[in-house]
C-alpha cells in the first residue's frame, strides 16, 4: 500500500476539529493505515505542532487544552477499541502499570505511550496523573505488574521518579518489576542515575520494555 497522507488528520488536530478528526482517523483505518503510523505519523506530529506554537506563544492554552482532548477522544474511541480488535488471539506481552508521578497532570505523552503499548499487546493499567508514590506500588502489588512507567514532565517532578526507585528498592520490587521513566523531564543519564531505565518516545518505549522484560 503506498504510503498514507497523513496532512489532513494533522491538520484536524492543529485546528482542534473533533468531529474532523474523528473522520480522518476512520478514513485512515478504512484505508489500511496502521493503528501505530496514525498514532506517530498523524496525531503525534499534529500535537508535536501544537506544543511548540504554544511554546512560541502563537498559540493560547485553549488551543492546547482542546487538541489534547480531541486526541484523547480519538484514541479512547477509535484507535484503542481497533487495536484490541486486531490483536484478538494475540497473548498479552506482559502487564505494565503507567502513572504520571505526584504533582504532575501532564497527560498527553502517556496517552500516546498507552496506544502504542497496547497497539504492540501490552496489558496497561493506567493510573493517571498527580499519583503519589504508594499508588504506584500498591497497583503493582494489586496487579502483580512486570513493569512500571513513570512519566514527569516538570524539573521538579523528575524527583517523584527517583522516589519511586527507591522505595521500588526498599519493597523488595526492583528485581522483579522492571521500572523506565520518561517524559521531556527525564533522560538517560537521570534514568541510568537512578536505576531505571529510559525511552524517549512512544516508538521507543516497547522496544526498550521488550529489551528489558526478555522478550524477543
Ligand atoms: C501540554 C503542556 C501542558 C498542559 C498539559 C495538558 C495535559 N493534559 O497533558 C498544561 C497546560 C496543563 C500544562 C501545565 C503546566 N506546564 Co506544561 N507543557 C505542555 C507542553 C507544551 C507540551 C507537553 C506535551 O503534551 N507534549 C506532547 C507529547 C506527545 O510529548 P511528551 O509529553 O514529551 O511525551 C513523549 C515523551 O516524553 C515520552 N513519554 C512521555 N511520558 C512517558 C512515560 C514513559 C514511562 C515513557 C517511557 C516515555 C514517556 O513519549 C511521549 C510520546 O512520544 C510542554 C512543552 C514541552 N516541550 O514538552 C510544557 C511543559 C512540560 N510545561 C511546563 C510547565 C512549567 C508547566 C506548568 C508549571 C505551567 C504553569 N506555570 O502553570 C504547569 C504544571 C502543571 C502540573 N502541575 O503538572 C514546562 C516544564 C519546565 C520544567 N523544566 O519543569 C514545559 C517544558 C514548557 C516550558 N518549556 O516551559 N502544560
Amino acid at each position: 500500500m503506498a504510503e498514507f497522507d497523513y496532512e489532513e488528520m494533522i491538520n484536524k488536530v492543529v485546528d482542534a476539529d473533533e468531529q474532523g478528526l474523528m473522520n480522518a482517523v476512520k478514513n485512515a483505518l478504512n484505508l489500511g493505515a496502521n493503528p501505530s503510523d496514525i498514532i506517530m505519523k498523524g496525531i503525534g506530529a499534529g500535537l508535536k505542532i501544537v506544543g511548540d506554537r504554544y511554546e512560541r506563544g502563537e498559540f493560547w492554552l485553549t488551543n492546547l487544552v482542546s487538541s489534547a482532548d480531541i486526541v484523547q477522544k480519538a484514541l479512547k474511541e477509535i484507535i484503542e477499541p481497533e487495536i484490541v480488535r486486531r490483536k484478538e488471539v494475540r497473548k498479552s506481552l506482559g502487564k505494565i502499570v503507567i502513572g504520571t508521578v505526584e504533582g504532575d497532570v501532564h497527560d498527553i505523552g502517556k496517552s500516546i505511550v498507552i496506544a502504542m503499548l497496547v497497539a504492540e499487546g501490552f496489558e496497561i493499567f493506567d493510573i493517571g496523573t498527580d499519583v503519589p508514590t504508594k499508588a504506584f506500588i500498591d497497583k503493582i502489588k494489586e496487579v502483580n505488574a512486570d513493569a512500571v512507567g513513570a512519566s514527569a514532565m516538570l524539573t521538579t517532578t523528575a524527583l517523584k521518579q527517583k522516589e519511586l526507585a527507591d522505595a521500588l528498592k526498599k519493597e523488595g520490587l526492583i528485581r522483579k518489576v522492571q521500572y523506565i521513566v520518561g517524559g521531556v523531564a527525564a533522560s538517560k543519564e537521570w534514568a541510568e542515575e537512578i536505576g531505571a531505565s529510559y525511552a524517549v518516545d512512544s516508538v521507543e518505549t516497547p522496544k526498550v520494555l521488550k529489551k528489558i522484560l526478555g522478550i524477543s
